[in-house]
């Protein structure tokens, strides 16, 4: 049975890979496994049939015979303990691997995303100008704790792992800020986990379904 994921039928984010099924796109491609999509309009996350798969209405999805997923870094940590190519083959380096996934979604991501929002949300509001710097600064202090552990090293803890592939996902919604260029060497992390072959071809399948759908 092939897998299926969910995806939006037409991304906001105009097809930059910035949604979340493209983590699972590009865990799929690096382990070599051929998957579906089905494609969701807004409307469609919010149906009883897909809140059954997702509690909270969201993409991306993940099925595989009897077994039904959601949350992507849960869906890549799958992957990644079914099909070889993403974890180490020893078991405390795996235990790391997995520990960078974690700190990519619950140390760096939560601080990215806040700034984000409020550069999107409130932009308007007259405490804007004095928040925004505050954020800026937590972001600074994440990036500059990340850039001291990954060194000159190509990845954070030995061969490329599900660990990369998460942080490099958080990283990229940073990608031509000032706060990425203070650090030479996330800028190049992040430019390689981009130039991976799995991450091109996850990249040009969810912009083509944004190609396809302003086509349409
Ligand atoms: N923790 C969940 C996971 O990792 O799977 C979060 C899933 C999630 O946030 N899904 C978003 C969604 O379905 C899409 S990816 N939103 C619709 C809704 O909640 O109704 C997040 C996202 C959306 C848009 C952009 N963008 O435009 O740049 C970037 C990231």
């Amino acid at each position: 049975m092939t897998i299926t994921i969910t995806a939006f039928e037409k991304s906001p984010d105009r097809g930059r890979g910035l949604a979340r099924d493209m983590r699972v796109r590009w865990a799929l491609e690096e382990v070599g496994e051929p998957y579906e999509v089905r494609l969701l309009s807004f409307e469609a996350m919010k149906t009883p049939a897909h809140l059954a798969l997702q509690p909270f209405g969201q993409i991306p999805t993940y099925e595989d015979g009897d077994l039904a997923l959601f949350e992507s870094a849960a869906i890549v940590l799958h992957i990644a303990e079914c099909y070889p190519g993403l974890l180490p083959g020893d078991a405390n380096g795996r235990a790391r691997a997995i520990a960078w996934m974690f700190a990519a979604v619950t140390t760096m991501e939560p601080v990215v995303v806040e700034r984000e929002m409020a550069r999107i949300f409130e932009r308007g509001e007259s405490w804007y100008e004095l928040r925004l710097p505050i954020l800026e600064n937590r972001v600074r202090t994440r990036l500059r704790q990340l850039s001291a552990h990954l060194g000159e090293a190509d990845w954070l803890d030995g061969a490329f792992s599900a660990g990369d592939l998460e942080m490099v996902s958080v990283l990229l919604r940073l990608k031509g800020s000032d706060l990425l260029a203070e650090h030479p060497n996330l800028s190049a992390y992040l430019a390689r986990g981009e130039a991976r072959p799995a991450y091109q071809r996850a990249f040009a399948a969810q912009l083509a379904v944004f190609t396809a759908a302003s086509a349409g």
